[in-house]
């Protein structure tokens, strides 16, 4: 019902001195919740023919690693067969597997990087 007329039929309700309510309850405030993103970790497959400067400029570019945290990323992959570039939200970890691929590809090496979620 619109206000005007609910205060027309009820003129006392909601008066804080004539709606018997003393005013005493306890205030209470909502607050939306908020939910934090599941976070996925991007890696990188080693392979026997992608140069390792290749692999560092991608690092570096698409990751924003220095070229010390680039090298060393690299060659743990290099030994161990695979490695974490970074853990980002489900988007953003998608366009960083697409733009390393992509560009992989257009360079003609074969390097892999896929994701996983954390
Ligand atoms: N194994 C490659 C070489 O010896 C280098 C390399 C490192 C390739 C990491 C891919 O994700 C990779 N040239």
């Amino acid at each position: 019902m619109i206000r005007g007329a609910l205060n027309r039929l009820r003129p006392h309700l909601g008066d804080p001195d004539r709606d018997g309510d003393l005013g005493t309850g306890t205030i209470t405030k909502t607050r939306a919740k908020t939910q934090r993103p599941s976070m996925y970790r991007v890696l990188l497959l080693n392979d026997d023919f992608t140069p390792m400067e290749f692999v560092v400029h991608i690092l570096e570019r698409i990751f924003h690693k220095t070229p010390d945290e680039a090298t060393q990323i690299m060659l743990h992959v290099h030994q161990k067969g695979i490695g974490v570039c970074g853990v980002f939200t489900h988007e953003v970890a998608e366009t960083k597997v697409n733009q390393v691929v992509d560009f992989a590809r257009r360079h003609q090496h074969p390097l892999q990087c896929t994701m996983e979620k954390e």
